[in-house]
Protein backbone atom coordinates (compact mmCIF):
# COMPACT_ATOMS: atom_id res chain seq x y z
CA UNK A 1 0.00 0.00 0.00
CA UNK A 2 0.93 3.69 -1.19
CA UNK A 3 -0.11 6.70 1.42
CA UNK A 4 -1.24 9.08 0.09
CA UNK A 5 1.13 11.70 0.17
CA UNK A 6 3.94 10.33 -1.38
CA UNK A 7 4.36 8.85 -4.67
CA UNK A 8 4.52 5.31 -5.41
CA UNK A 9 8.01 3.62 -4.62
CA UNK A 10 9.52 0.32 -4.98
CA UNK A 11 12.28 -1.67 -3.17
CA UNK A 12 14.57 -4.09 -4.59
CA UNK A 13 17.42 -5.63 -2.68
CA UNK A 14 18.93 -6.79 -6.42
CA UNK A 15 17.69 -4.49 -9.37
CA UNK A 16 19.37 -3.97 -12.77
CA UNK A 17 20.01 -0.55 -13.80
CA UNK A 18 21.51 0.45 -17.31
CA UNK A 19 24.87 0.60 -15.91
CA UNK A 20 24.45 -3.09 -14.17
CA UNK A 21 23.43 -4.81 -10.83
CA UNK A 22 23.09 -2.47 -7.78
CA UNK A 23 21.79 -3.25 -4.64
CA UNK A 24 19.01 -2.11 -2.34
CA UNK A 25 17.60 0.19 -4.79
CA UNK A 26 14.69 2.63 -4.43
CA UNK A 27 12.66 3.50 -7.60
CA UNK A 28 9.90 6.75 -6.84
CA UNK A 29 7.16 6.49 -9.72
CA UNK A 30 5.22 9.49 -10.84
CA UNK A 31 2.59 9.54 -13.16
CA UNK A 32 3.27 6.02 -14.48
CA UNK A 33 7.16 6.46 -15.17
CA UNK A 34 10.55 6.62 -12.66
CA UNK A 35 10.81 9.76 -11.36
CA UNK A 36 14.07 8.72 -9.53
CA UNK A 37 16.41 5.87 -8.79
CA UNK A 38 18.76 5.27 -5.35
CA UNK A 39 20.79 2.52 -4.78
CA UNK A 40 22.11 1.89 -1.52
CA UNK A 41 19.22 3.05 0.19
CA UNK A 42 16.81 1.36 2.99
CA UNK A 43 13.38 0.72 2.32
CA UNK A 44 10.55 3.25 3.72
CA UNK A 45 7.37 1.67 5.18
CA UNK A 46 5.44 2.12 1.90
CA UNK A 47 7.30 0.78 -0.62
CA UNK A 48 6.80 -2.16 -2.73
CA UNK A 49 9.60 -4.53 -1.25
CA UNK A 50 10.97 -7.09 -4.00
CA UNK A 51 13.93 -8.79 -4.16
CA UNK A 52 14.72 -8.96 -7.76
CA UNK A 53 13.63 -6.46 -10.40
CA UNK A 54 14.61 -6.01 -13.53
CA UNK A 55 13.35 -3.94 -17.04
CA UNK A 56 10.53 -5.05 -19.03
CA UNK A 57 11.26 -6.07 -22.42
CA UNK A 58 9.47 -4.25 -25.77
CA UNK A 59 8.33 -6.37 -28.12
CA UNK A 60 9.27 -4.51 -30.86
CA UNK A 61 7.44 -6.78 -33.72
CA UNK A 62 4.12 -8.46 -33.86
CA UNK A 63 1.35 -9.30 -35.89
CA UNK A 64 -1.38 -10.02 -33.11
CA UNK A 65 -4.41 -11.32 -34.93
CA UNK A 66 -2.25 -14.19 -35.87
CA UNK A 67 -1.92 -15.36 -32.81
CA UNK A 68 -5.45 -16.83 -33.41
CA UNK A 69 -4.57 -19.39 -36.06
CA UNK A 70 -1.13 -20.48 -34.21
CA UNK A 71 -0.44 -24.24 -34.43
CA UNK A 72 -3.05 -24.54 -37.43
CA UNK A 73 -0.20 -24.43 -40.49
CA UNK A 74 1.66 -27.13 -39.28
CA UNK A 75 0.52 -29.65 -41.32
CA UNK A 76 3.14 -30.21 -44.19
CA UNK A 77 2.06 -29.47 -47.90
CA UNK A 78 4.84 -31.85 -49.72
CA UNK A 79 7.68 -30.16 -51.14
CA UNK A 80 6.00 -26.92 -52.00
CA UNK A 81 5.31 -25.96 -48.23
CA UNK A 82 7.03 -22.85 -47.20
CA UNK A 83 6.62 -19.21 -45.82
CA UNK A 84 4.57 -18.46 -49.06
CA UNK A 85 2.11 -21.27 -48.82
CA UNK A 86 1.92 -20.01 -45.12
CA UNK A 87 1.33 -16.78 -46.09
CA UNK A 88 -2.02 -18.37 -48.54
CA UNK A 89 -3.35 -19.41 -45.13
CA UNK A 90 -2.78 -16.36 -43.02
CA UNK A 91 -4.86 -14.37 -45.71
CA UNK A 92 -7.27 -16.97 -45.73
CA UNK A 93 -7.69 -16.60 -41.77
CA UNK A 94 -7.15 -12.76 -41.92
CA UNK A 95 -10.33 -12.85 -44.78
CA UNK A 96 -12.95 -13.86 -41.81
CA UNK A 97 -11.66 -12.16 -38.58
CA UNK A 98 -14.66 -9.21 -38.04
CA UNK A 99 -13.48 -6.35 -35.50
CA UNK A 100 -14.62 -7.48 -32.28
CA UNK A 101 -12.34 -10.82 -33.25
CA UNK A 102 -9.40 -8.36 -33.75
CA UNK A 103 -10.21 -7.18 -30.56
CA UNK A 104 -10.41 -10.16 -28.49
CA UNK A 105 -7.70 -12.05 -30.01
CA UNK A 106 -5.11 -9.17 -29.77
CA UNK A 107 -6.36 -8.94 -25.71
CA UNK A 108 -5.41 -12.43 -25.57
CA UNK A 109 -1.83 -12.16 -26.89
CA UNK A 110 -1.08 -8.79 -25.25
CA UNK A 111 -2.43 -10.43 -22.28
CA UNK A 112 0.82 -13.42 -23.16
CA UNK A 113 2.91 -10.77 -23.48
CA UNK A 114 2.61 -9.56 -20.87
CA UNK A 115 2.99 -12.74 -18.41
CA UNK A 116 5.76 -13.82 -20.09
CA UNK A 117 7.72 -10.27 -19.53
CA UNK A 118 7.08 -7.96 -22.72
CA UNK A 119 5.81 -4.91 -20.99
CA UNK A 120 5.38 -3.26 -24.52
CA UNK A 121 4.32 -3.91 -28.25
CA UNK A 122 5.07 -2.69 -31.66
CA UNK A 123 2.01 -3.27 -33.20
CA UNK A 124 2.52 -4.03 -37.63
CA UNK A 125 -0.74 -3.77 -38.33
CA UNK A 126 -1.78 -3.87 -41.83
CA UNK A 127 -5.53 -5.38 -41.34
CA UNK A 128 -7.49 -1.99 -41.70
CA UNK A 129 -10.12 -2.96 -44.09
CA UNK A 130 -13.49 -4.72 -43.98
CA UNK A 131 -13.99 -8.47 -45.55
CA UNK A 132 -14.96 -6.79 -49.53
CA UNK A 133 -12.04 -3.86 -49.00
CA UNK A 134 -13.77 -1.29 -48.32
CA UNK A 135 -12.42 1.03 -45.71
CA UNK A 136 -15.05 1.03 -42.13
CA UNK A 137 -16.79 3.73 -41.63
CA UNK A 138 -14.31 5.16 -39.08
CA UNK A 139 -11.30 4.06 -41.10
CA UNK A 140 -9.08 3.49 -37.95
CA UNK A 141 -11.55 1.17 -36.29
CA UNK A 142 -8.85 -1.48 -36.79
CA UNK A 143 -6.19 0.38 -34.98
CA UNK A 144 -8.96 1.59 -32.41
CA UNK A 145 -9.26 -2.40 -31.53
CA UNK A 146 -5.76 -2.64 -31.63
CA UNK A 147 -5.83 0.23 -29.24
CA UNK A 148 -8.63 -1.52 -26.86
CA UNK A 149 -6.77 -4.46 -26.94
CA UNK A 150 -3.72 -2.59 -25.05
CA UNK A 151 -5.62 -0.26 -22.83
CA UNK A 152 -7.84 -3.64 -21.49
CA UNK A 153 -4.70 -5.53 -21.27
CA UNK A 154 -2.45 -2.62 -20.05
CA UNK A 155 0.38 -3.21 -22.05
CA UNK A 156 2.81 -0.31 -23.94
CA UNK A 157 1.48 0.10 -27.48
CA UNK A 158 3.56 1.71 -30.40
CA UNK A 159 1.20 1.47 -32.97
CA UNK A 160 3.05 1.02 -36.84
CA UNK A 161 0.09 1.59 -39.15
CA UNK A 162 1.14 -0.31 -42.01
CA UNK A 163 1.26 1.11 -45.87
CA UNK A 164 0.90 -1.53 -48.10
CA UNK A 165 0.00 -1.01 -51.93
CA UNK A 166 1.77 -3.92 -53.78
CA UNK A 167 2.18 -7.44 -54.48
CA UNK A 168 5.95 -7.19 -56.07
CA UNK A 169 9.04 -5.56 -56.16
CA UNK A 170 8.17 -2.85 -59.28
CA UNK A 171 4.77 -2.06 -58.12
CA UNK A 172 2.68 -4.74 -59.35
CA UNK A 173 -0.97 -4.52 -58.39
CA UNK A 174 -1.80 -6.30 -55.00
CA UNK A 175 -3.73 -9.57 -55.42
CA UNK A 176 -7.40 -9.68 -54.27
CA UNK A 177 -6.18 -11.82 -50.96
CA UNK A 178 -5.03 -8.35 -49.92
CA UNK A 179 -7.61 -6.33 -50.19
CA UNK A 180 -8.35 -5.62 -46.67
CA UNK A 181 -4.40 -4.27 -46.61
CA UNK A 182 -4.70 -1.76 -49.23
CA UNK A 183 -4.05 2.35 -49.41
CA UNK A 184 -3.20 4.86 -51.16
CA UNK A 185 -0.49 7.53 -50.19
CA UNK A 186 -3.64 10.08 -49.38
CA UNK A 187 -5.73 7.44 -47.55
CA UNK A 188 -2.79 6.44 -45.41
CA UNK A 189 -2.16 10.30 -44.28
CA UNK A 190 -5.79 9.98 -43.63
CA UNK A 191 -5.36 6.57 -41.67
CA UNK A 192 -2.51 8.06 -39.43
CA UNK A 193 -4.82 10.43 -38.32
CA UNK A 194 -7.25 8.32 -37.59
CA UNK A 195 -4.94 5.68 -35.64
CA UNK A 196 -3.48 9.26 -33.54
CA UNK A 197 -7.07 9.91 -32.38
CA UNK A 198 -7.73 5.74 -31.64
CA UNK A 199 -4.15 5.85 -29.14
CA UNK A 200 -5.28 9.52 -27.74
CA UNK A 201 -6.82 7.70 -24.76
CA UNK A 202 -4.06 5.42 -23.80
CA UNK A 203 -1.07 6.91 -21.27
CA UNK A 204 2.15 6.53 -23.22
CA UNK A 205 1.18 5.18 -26.55
CA UNK A 206 3.71 5.95 -29.59
CA UNK A 207 2.59 6.53 -33.15
CA UNK A 208 5.31 4.91 -35.76
CA UNK A 209 4.29 3.76 -39.45
CA UNK A 210 5.55 1.06 -41.32
CA UNK A 211 6.04 0.40 -44.85
CA UNK A 212 4.96 -3.41 -45.36
CA UNK A 213 8.11 -4.28 -47.51
CA UNK A 214 9.88 -3.49 -50.32
CA UNK A 215 7.73 -6.05 -52.42
CA UNK A 216 4.04 -3.88 -51.40
CA UNK A 217 5.76 -0.01 -51.84
CA UNK A 218 7.43 1.88 -54.39
CA UNK A 219 10.33 4.17 -54.14
CA UNK A 220 8.21 7.21 -54.76
CA UNK A 221 5.62 6.18 -52.51
CA UNK A 222 8.19 5.65 -49.59
CA UNK A 223 9.66 8.95 -50.09
CA UNK A 224 6.06 10.20 -49.51
CA UNK A 225 5.25 8.27 -46.86
CA UNK A 226 8.76 9.11 -44.33
CA UNK A 227 7.90 12.73 -43.61
CA UNK A 228 3.77 12.17 -42.33
CA UNK A 229 4.96 11.30 -39.05
CA UNK A 230 8.30 11.68 -37.30
CA UNK A 231 7.77 8.58 -34.86
CA UNK A 232 9.49 5.22 -35.48
CA UNK A 233 9.54 3.75 -39.19
CA UNK A 234 9.60 0.03 -39.58
CA UNK A 235 10.08 -2.10 -42.62
CA UNK A 236 9.97 -6.26 -43.46
CA UNK A 237 13.30 -6.89 -44.86
CA UNK A 238 15.42 -9.53 -46.71
CA UNK A 239 13.56 -12.47 -45.05
CA UNK A 240 13.24 -14.78 -47.69
CA UNK A 241 15.78 -15.90 -50.07
CA UNK A 242 13.18 -15.60 -52.46
CA UNK A 243 12.30 -12.00 -52.14
CA UNK A 244 16.27 -11.44 -52.38
CA UNK A 245 16.13 -13.17 -55.77
CA UNK A 246 13.39 -10.51 -56.68
CA UNK A 247 15.01 -7.88 -55.38
CA UNK A 248 17.69 -8.17 -57.22
CA UNK A 249 16.59 -9.28 -60.67
CA UNK A 250 13.88 -5.81 -60.37
CA UNK A 251 16.57 -3.66 -59.48
CA UNK A 252 20.24 -4.87 -59.45
CA UNK A 253 20.65 -4.49 -56.05
CA UNK A 254 19.70 -6.46 -52.84
CA UNK A 255 16.56 -5.41 -50.63
CA UNK A 256 19.12 -3.81 -47.84
CA UNK A 257 21.41 -1.85 -50.50
CA UNK A 258 18.63 -1.15 -52.32
CA UNK A 259 16.93 0.60 -48.89
CA UNK A 260 20.15 2.58 -47.99
CA UNK A 261 20.38 4.01 -51.32
CA UNK A 262 17.03 4.95 -51.92
CA UNK A 263 16.11 6.42 -48.02
CA UNK A 264 18.04 7.83 -45.20
CA UNK A 265 17.99 5.01 -42.95
CA UNK A 266 19.17 6.06 -39.75
CA UNK A 267 18.13 5.47 -35.55
CA UNK A 268 14.65 5.75 -36.00
CA UNK A 269 14.27 2.37 -38.50
CA UNK A 270 13.97 -1.19 -37.47
CA UNK A 271 14.54 -3.48 -40.03
CA UNK A 272 12.51 -6.24 -39.48
CA UNK A 273 14.56 -9.96 -39.72
CA UNK A 274 16.70 -8.64 -42.42
CA UNK A 275 18.17 -12.21 -42.65
CA UNK A 276 19.58 -12.33 -45.32
CA UNK A 277 22.36 -9.75 -45.40
CA UNK A 278 26.09 -9.91 -46.93
CA UNK A 279 28.41 -8.31 -45.17
CA UNK A 280 28.57 -4.45 -47.05
CA UNK A 281 24.80 -5.01 -46.30
CA UNK A 282 25.54 -5.35 -42.79
CA UNK A 283 27.83 -2.94 -41.88
CA UNK A 284 25.64 -0.24 -43.15
CA UNK A 285 22.75 -1.34 -40.66
CA UNK A 286 25.84 -1.06 -37.98
CA UNK A 287 26.51 2.34 -39.05
CA UNK A 288 23.09 4.20 -39.84
CA UNK A 289 21.84 3.31 -35.58
CA UNK A 290 19.15 1.06 -37.17
CA UNK A 291 17.67 -1.43 -34.89
CA UNK A 292 17.36 -4.86 -36.44
CA UNK A 293 14.09 -6.98 -35.47
CA UNK A 294 14.98 -10.49 -34.85
CA UNK A 295 12.26 -12.62 -34.43
CA UNK A 296 13.71 -16.06 -33.81
CA UNK A 297 10.49 -18.25 -33.05
CA UNK A 298 8.96 -16.46 -35.87
CA UNK A 299 11.85 -16.97 -38.31
CA UNK A 300 12.28 -20.76 -37.21
CA UNK A 301 8.55 -21.15 -38.15
CA UNK A 302 8.74 -19.91 -40.98
CA UNK A 303 12.05 -21.10 -42.13
CA UNK A 304 13.53 -18.13 -42.79
CA UNK A 305 17.14 -18.74 -42.27
CA UNK A 306 19.57 -17.22 -39.69
CA UNK A 307 20.76 -13.84 -38.98
CA UNK A 308 24.59 -13.07 -39.00
CA UNK A 309 23.76 -12.17 -35.49
CA UNK A 310 27.63 -13.26 -33.96
CA UNK A 311 29.45 -10.61 -36.86
CA UNK A 312 26.65 -8.19 -36.07
CA UNK A 313 26.79 -7.95 -32.66
CA UNK A 314 30.96 -7.89 -32.79
CA UNK A 315 30.44 -4.84 -35.18
CA UNK A 316 28.23 -2.98 -32.32
CA UNK A 317 24.79 -3.59 -34.39
CA UNK A 318 21.77 -2.59 -32.96
CA UNK A 319 18.93 -5.03 -32.40
CA UNK A 320 15.73 -6.15 -30.61
CA UNK A 321 13.75 -9.58 -30.39
CA UNK A 322 9.70 -9.52 -31.70
CA UNK A 323 7.09 -12.42 -31.83
CA UNK A 324 5.75 -11.78 -34.61
CA UNK A 325 3.61 -14.04 -35.48
CA UNK A 326 2.79 -15.23 -32.24
CA UNK A 327 2.87 -18.83 -32.78
CA UNK A 328 4.91 -18.85 -29.55
CA UNK A 329 4.66 -15.63 -27.26
CA UNK A 330 7.79 -16.04 -24.44
CA UNK A 331 10.30 -13.52 -24.58
CA UNK A 332 12.76 -15.81 -22.57
CA UNK A 333 12.50 -17.86 -25.65
CA UNK A 334 13.17 -15.10 -28.25
CA UNK A 335 16.15 -14.81 -27.09
CA UNK A 336 17.30 -18.15 -25.61
CA UNK A 337 16.33 -19.36 -29.46
CA UNK A 338 18.47 -16.35 -30.94
CA UNK A 339 21.67 -17.66 -29.15
CA UNK A 340 21.10 -21.14 -30.20
CA UNK A 341 20.25 -20.55 -33.39
CA UNK A 342 24.13 -18.87 -33.40
CA UNK A 343 25.07 -21.88 -31.47
CA UNK A 344 23.83 -24.22 -33.69
CA UNK A 345 25.12 -22.92 -36.86
CA UNK A 346 28.79 -21.79 -35.87
CA UNK A 347 29.00 -24.91 -33.09
CA UNK A 348 30.64 -23.15 -30.06
CA UNK A 349 28.61 -22.19 -26.91
CA UNK A 350 28.49 -18.59 -25.78
CA UNK A 351 28.81 -16.75 -29.27
CA UNK A 352 26.81 -13.71 -29.47
CA UNK A 353 28.37 -12.17 -26.41
CA UNK A 354 31.22 -10.06 -27.91
CA UNK A 355 33.55 -10.59 -25.16
CA UNK A 356 34.40 -13.62 -23.89
CA UNK A 357 33.36 -12.71 -19.80
CA UNK A 358 30.06 -11.61 -20.79
CA UNK A 359 27.18 -13.40 -19.66
CA UNK A 360 24.78 -14.55 -22.69
CA UNK A 361 21.70 -13.79 -21.12
CA UNK A 362 22.52 -10.38 -19.76
CA UNK A 363 24.05 -9.11 -23.17
CA UNK A 364 20.77 -10.42 -25.35
CA UNK A 365 18.59 -8.93 -21.89
CA UNK A 366 20.39 -5.47 -21.98
CA UNK A 367 20.80 -5.63 -25.90
CA UNK A 368 17.08 -6.29 -26.30
CA UNK A 369 15.66 -3.62 -23.64
CA UNK A 370 17.55 -1.55 -25.33
CA UNK A 371 17.25 -2.16 -29.06
CA UNK A 372 13.53 -2.44 -28.37
CA UNK A 373 13.15 0.70 -26.60
CA UNK A 374 14.86 2.46 -29.28
CA UNK A 375 12.45 0.67 -32.07
CA UNK A 376 9.49 1.55 -30.47
CA UNK A 377 10.36 5.07 -29.99
CA UNK A 378 10.58 4.97 -25.79
CA UNK A 379 12.99 5.45 -23.00
CA UNK A 380 15.13 2.60 -22.15
CA UNK A 381 15.30 0.39 -18.94
CA UNK A 382 15.13 1.72 -15.11
CA UNK A 383 16.24 5.23 -15.65
CA UNK A 384 14.58 8.35 -14.72
CA UNK A 385 11.73 9.64 -17.70
CA UNK A 386 11.54 6.11 -18.60
CA UNK A 387 8.14 4.33 -17.98
CA UNK A 388 8.19 2.14 -14.55
CA UNK A 389 7.86 -1.52 -17.03
CA UNK A 390 9.01 -3.80 -14.10
CA UNK A 391 9.62 -7.66 -13.91
CA UNK A 392 9.79 -9.37 -10.64
CA UNK A 393 11.84 -11.90 -11.09
CA UNK A 394 10.46 -15.23 -8.46
CA UNK A 395 14.20 -15.70 -6.20
CA UNK A 396 12.33 -18.52 -5.06
CA UNK A 397 11.48 -20.58 -8.80
CA UNK A 398 14.04 -23.51 -8.58
CA UNK A 399 15.88 -22.75 -12.11
CA UNK A 400 16.97 -19.22 -10.02
CA UNK A 401 17.64 -20.02 -6.51
CA UNK A 402 21.04 -19.30 -5.26
CA UNK A 403 21.16 -17.30 -8.38
CA UNK A 404 22.63 -13.34 -8.19
CA UNK A 405 23.85 -11.37 -10.95
CA UNK A 406 24.02 -12.15 -14.28
CA UNK A 407 23.39 -15.47 -13.10
CA UNK A 408 19.50 -14.94 -12.66
CA UNK A 409 19.27 -13.93 -16.27
CA UNK A 410 21.27 -16.98 -18.05
CA UNK A 411 19.01 -19.20 -15.64
CA UNK A 412 15.51 -16.93 -16.64
CA UNK A 413 16.83 -17.06 -20.62
CA UNK A 414 18.64 -20.54 -20.63
CA UNK A 415 16.75 -23.00 -17.96
CA UNK A 416 13.30 -21.96 -16.41
CA UNK A 417 10.62 -23.26 -18.24
CA UNK A 418 8.24 -21.02 -16.76
CA UNK A 419 6.83 -19.26 -13.60
CA UNK A 420 10.38 -17.42 -13.11
CA UNK A 421 7.60 -14.16 -13.32
CA UNK A 422 5.94 -13.14 -10.31
CA UNK A 423 5.04 -9.65 -10.54
CA UNK A 424 4.61 -7.23 -13.61
CA UNK A 425 4.18 -3.46 -13.79
CA UNK A 426 3.19 -1.78 -16.60
CA UNK A 427 3.66 1.93 -15.92
CA UNK A 428 3.50 1.40 -12.65
CA UNK A 429 0.57 -0.37 -11.87
CA UNK A 430 0.73 -4.33 -11.21
CA UNK A 431 -0.78 -6.17 -14.17
CA UNK A 432 0.87 -9.68 -13.70
CA UNK A 433 0.79 -11.16 -9.99
CA UNK A 434 1.86 -15.00 -9.56
CA UNK A 435 2.63 -14.79 -13.10
CA UNK A 436 -1.42 -14.58 -13.80
CA UNK A 437 -2.85 -11.53 -15.86
CA UNK A 438 -5.47 -9.68 -13.77
CA UNK A 439 -7.92 -10.02 -16.20
CA UNK A 440 -6.84 -13.62 -17.59
CA UNK A 441 -10.44 -15.47 -17.21
CA UNK A 442 -12.79 -12.53 -18.77
CA UNK A 443 -9.80 -11.61 -21.64
CA UNK A 444 -9.04 -15.46 -22.30
CA UNK A 445 -13.63 -16.20 -22.47
CA UNK A 446 -13.85 -13.62 -25.07
CA UNK A 447 -11.02 -15.13 -26.84
CA UNK A 448 -12.59 -18.70 -27.32
CA UNK A 449 -15.67 -17.33 -27.99
CA UNK A 450 -14.42 -14.79 -30.57
CA UNK A 451 -12.13 -18.13 -32.45
CA UNK A 452 -14.97 -20.23 -32.14
CA UNK A 453 -16.94 -17.57 -34.76
CA UNK A 454 -13.91 -17.36 -36.77
CA UNK A 455 -12.92 -21.03 -36.52
CA UNK A 456 -16.22 -22.29 -36.60
C1 LIG B 1 3.20 -10.49 -42.51
N1 LIG B 1 4.96 -11.97 -41.86
O1 LIG B 1 3.01 -9.38 -42.98
O2 LIG B 1 2.46 -10.99 -41.67
C2 LIG B 1 4.42 -11.25 -42.98
C3 LIG B 1 4.05 -12.16 -44.10
C4 LIG B 1 4.60 -10.95 -46.20
C5 LIG B 1 6.26 -12.24 -41.81
N2 LIG B 1 7.01 -11.75 -42.74
C6 LIG B 1 3.54 -11.48 -45.31
N3 LIG B 1 6.75 -12.97 -40.86
O3 LIG B 1 5.74 -10.75 -45.80
O4 LIG B 1 4.27 -10.70 -47.38
ZN1 LIG C 1 6.11 -9.44 -39.57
Amino acid sequence: MTDAMSPPAFHAAHALLPDGWARDVRLQVRDGCIASVDAGVPAQRSDTAVEILVPGLPNLHSHAFQRGMAGLTEIGGGDGDSFWSWRELMYRFLARLVPDAVEAIAAQAYMEMLESGFTRVGEFHYLHHDADGNAYADPAEMSARIAAAAAQTGIGLTLLPVFYAHADFGGAAPNPAQRRLIHDVDGFARLLEGARGALASLPDAVLGMAPHSLRAVTGDELSALLPLNDGPVHIHIAEQLREVDACVAWSGLRPVRWLYEHAAVDARWCLVHATHIDEDERARIVASQAVAGLCPITEANLGDGLFPMQAFAREGGRFGVGSDSNVLIDAAEELRLLEYGQRLSLRGRNVIAPDASRSSGRFLFDGAVAGGAQALGVAAGLQVGASADLLELDATHPALVGRSGDALLDSWVFAARNGALRTVWRHGRACVSGGRHHQRDAITARFAQALRGVLG
